[in-house]
């Protein structure tokens, strides 16, 4: 099940041979260190403007900001990969990538585990995540910055709700869900009771708009960003994934920075989170009206059943297993 174990191996022969990046070359422009940040998300994603708007100036004094959007630089789920062997300095990076290198991630992917975005922000913070950013750190070469919200994941359809009213898990079956290319993702599409297809979010509004998948799932806030809406018909309000990005940098260039620079570089991660995050907030509660405005029909299934379907499915899985003793008490003991 999980077919990227081996990438921790891989990573250790990494080590092994001297390949990952521990100092950084090449990433200095002039006399300011060069910070070239690739996500897969576009330029008015609140995640992208609050980089640019907040993080940017904030480190220009000694830092070139230099993002790329919409996975043109390195494609997506490719970011850590890029960072850990000095070819690109940081990106907005996810759980579900992070899974891919160590399992025990996956906790952070489950469906119905973060509450809202201040539980994302106080289980980031908690004493909880230093073993698993440290394992970040040591092992792949990647400093984890700050918590940035992307919002409550919903089920977007082509069909309408006359063709197909989602109530339960079971009304998704056969549902062809497009959901993002690694195993976490995956099982959060099965564990809702669709049959998930693997894609990368560049090819989605093609995939809609040609009837290549069914649905995809994404906050509203990214459904609007990608207008989504010219080629679906439905959202049906899951909320199964209250999800998150790490904001994320090569501990090689951290290491290259002075004390007071890597305290700037901080302060810069924290503030463009905190404005990303409520500038989505925002969009979130708004963007209901805007969507049923543009002829989508959007509403609450039972609630209930998907989430007691998600979080069994979860607890009996393989990713459960790899989860470290007691973590998971612990980030519920930090929500309501
Ligand atoms: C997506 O591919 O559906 C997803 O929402 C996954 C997130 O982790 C994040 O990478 C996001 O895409 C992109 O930044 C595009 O918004």
């Amino acid at each position: 099940m999980f077919t990227k174990l081996t990438r921790r191996a891989a990573l250790s022969a990494m080590v092994a041979t001297g390949l990952m990046a521990s100092t950084v070359t090449g990433a200095v422009a002039g006399d300011k260190l060069q910070l070239r940040l690739a996500t897969s998300g576009s330029a008015t994603d609140q995640r992208s403007v609050a980089m640019a708007d907040v993080f940017g100036p904030a480190v220009a004094e000694f830092a070139d900001y230099e993002p790329s959007y919409n996975g043109t630089i390195f494609a997506q789920g490719t970011e850590l990969d890029a960072i850990s062997r000095g070819n690109l300095e940081m990106s907005i990076t996810s759980a579900q990538e992070l899974a891919q290198f160590f399992p025990e991630f996956s906790i952070f992917t489950a469906g119905y585990v973060h509450q809202d975005a201040a539980h994302q922000v106080a289980v980031f913070n908690d004493p909880l995540m230093d073993s698993f950013k440290e394992t970040v750190e040591n092992d792949l070469g990647v400093k984890l910055l700050s918590v940035m919200y992307l919002g409550r994941r919903q089920v977007n359809l082509r069909q309408s709700p006359d063709e197909l009213k989602v109530s339960t898990p079971a009304d998704l079956a056969g549902v062809n869900l497009r959901m993002p290319g690694t195993d976490a993702w995956q099982f959060l599409g099965k564990a809702l009771g669709a049959a998930p297809t693997p894609m990368a979010f560049s090819e989605v509004y093609t995939a809609l708009s040609t009837g290549a998948v069914d649905g995809q799932d994404n906050p509203l806030p990214t459904v609007v960003d990608a207008k989504f809406y010219e080629v679906t018909n439905q959202i049906v309000l899951t909320s199964h994934l209250v999800d998150l990005n790490y904001i994320a940098i090569g501990k090689g260039v951290w290491d290259s920075m002075t004390a007071d620079q890597q305290a700037s570089v901080q302060a810069a991660a924290d503030a463009a989170a905190e404005s990303g995050r409520q500038k989505q907030l925002e969009k979130e509660a708004s963007l209901v009206a805007f969507l049923e405005e543009k002829g989508m029909a959007v509403y609450e299934p039972d609630l209930a059943a998907f989430r007691n379907q998600v979080q069994s499915m979860y607890l009996e899985s393989e990713f459960a297993s790899t989860w470290p003793a007691g973590v998971l008490d612990k980030i519920n003991d930090l929500g309501n």
